[in-house]
């Protein structure tokens, strides 16, 4: 096992990759920058090294800044966490060719499925359903417009180096079609520097569902089921939910062996999701993140595996430590995520948390950074915690939900935690009756009363 390990990211993910080593035995080493001296991955870290000033791109994006805090400081290994450098395939590369070990899949899938027309073409050809579309790229606007004769309007024209929402338009007639090539090509080119587009349907109510997976780069996979992320707002997820209501054990099974499948093939490494839209009682592939995921916890609580432990594991060249028959689900995990943001506006609200109370007891996880005390800073992600509870089936879990929103306290700053609550009294998501729309029409009505 790894000796000491540098945790390349911030916030919450640092510290729940701190504590999985430090279960583990192995010494971590936090980087920070000039803005997170007093951050809670700093203090419980063995040792942190400050890489820059607050701007991300001078700090926690600094490659050479990184891979020099690890050499100096001797680690082993180099944690990337999410969002950052986390899906970088250049900084996987770098860390290895300094003889360090990333903590994460082959730079090649990395890079491969960072480019989505690329992801899509091997998600084809490894036998996963995919959205009806241009299956590669669009060659010319009258290959475009071929292609929505022949899959039928509306169609989503999407930008290759796009993902997570960013660079993707809607036509709902050929008219509509040349403009929306246009715009999209000029803003893919403008944000990414690629304007390569790909075309599908468009599906109007679907659901947002996730599986996650683990291979250990030998042609072993697993999968801990599905996540469904559906209640999202603006491409940020709001709160993820596993199992997904919308699935029963048959159906879990089924897409679950059709990932492991797919990803044996490709002798996968590391942990991974499979992102579908999910529609009709149909999956469609739409991409593949290369990297643990904020809403991970959900999937350990159901399945009771440290999945950053099995990824710390397999980093050493181990092979995997279970099989699919070793893992069963029990009951139900929500996570909701909790920002420094305004409830109703989402506008950030960094500052000083006076006050700090987190909530606990039987089935209760808090990944959070927060302490009375801390000032939350103005240059990050406002996700300052998560608050994910477990319960021996969906209701339990919901009970136990309100039960922790109303006992957690957190003052001085504003919180989306009354979002949360506000969500507890809504039939339509008591009922697991949503989809990736649903959240946002429900906040625009709220809003007209
Ligand atoms: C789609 C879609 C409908 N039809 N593709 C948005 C993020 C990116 N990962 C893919 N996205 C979508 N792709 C087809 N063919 C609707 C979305 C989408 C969405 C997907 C997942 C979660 C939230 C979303 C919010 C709006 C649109």
């Amino acid at each position: 096992m790894f000796d000491k390990v540098l945790i390349a990211n911030r916030g919450e993910i640092a510290l729940r990759i701190h504590r999985a080593c430090r279960e583990m035995g192995i010494r971590t080493v936090a980087v920070h920058s000039t803005a997170d001296s007093d951050a809670m991955h700093v203090r419980l870290a063995d040792e942190s090294v400050c890489i820059g000033p607050p701007a991300s791109k001078d700090s926690y994006l600094n490659m050479a800044a990184i891979i020099s805090a690890a050499t100096i400081t001797n680690a082993d290994a180099i944690h990337p966490g999410v969002g950052f450098l986390s899906e970088n395939a250049e900084f996987a590369e770098m860390i290895e060719e300094h003889g360090i070990a990333f903590v994460g899949p082959s730079p090649d899938h990395i890079r491969s499925m960072g480019d989505k027309i690329e992801a899509k073409r091997i998600a084809i050809a490894l036998g996963l359903p995919v959205v009806p579309g241009s299956d590669g790229g669009l060659e010319s606007d009258e290959d475009a417009h071929r292609i929505a004769e022949e899959i039928g309007y509306p169609v989503l024209v999407k930008a290759a180096a796009g993902g997570g929402g960013k660079g993707m338009k809607v036509a709902d007639t050929p008219d509509d079609l040349q403009q929306t090539l246009e715009i999209c090509r000029r803003e893919a080119k403008a944000n990414f520097g690629n304007d390569a587009l790909y075309m599908e349907k468009f599906l109007r109510r679907p659901r947002h569902i996730e599986v996650q997976v683990l291979g250990d780069g030998r042609g072993n996979v697993v999968h801990f089921g599905e996540r469904d992320c559906s209640l999202q707002r603006r491409h940020q997820k709001i709160l993820e939910e596993a199992p997904s209501p919308a699935l029963d054990q048959a159906g879990r099974e089924a897409i679950g062996a059709r990932v492991t499948n797919a990803l044996a093939k490709i002798n996968y490494l590391s942990v991974g999701t499979i992102e579908f839209l999910y529609e009709d009682e149909e999956f469609y592939f739409i991409e593949m993140n290369t990297r643990l995921q904020v809403e991970h916890p959900i999937s350990e609580m159901i399945c009771g595996v440290d999945l950053v432990r099995e990824q710390l594991r397999i980093a050493t060249g181990a092979p995997l430590s279970l099989t699919q028959e070793q893992i069963a689900y029990t009951g139900h995990a929500i996570e909701c995520r909790i920002n420094a943001e305004n409830p109703r506006t989402f506008i950030p609200n960094p500052g000083k948390i006076n006050e700090y109370h987190a909530p606990g007891g039987l089935g209760v996880r808090v990944d959070s950074t927060l302490y009375s005390g801390y000032t939350v800073p103005p240059h990050y992600d406002s996700l300052v915690s998560k608050l994910i509870v477990h319960g021996a089936n969906r209701n339990e879990c919901l009970l136990r939900l309100r039960r922790c929103l109303e006992e957690y306290v957190i003052e001085g700053i504003e919180t989306t935690v009354p979002l949360h609550q506000e969500l507890l009294s809504e039939p339509r998501f008591l009922d697991g009756d949503y989809d990736i729309h649903w959240l946002e029409s429900w906040m625009a009505e709220g809003s007209d009363e």
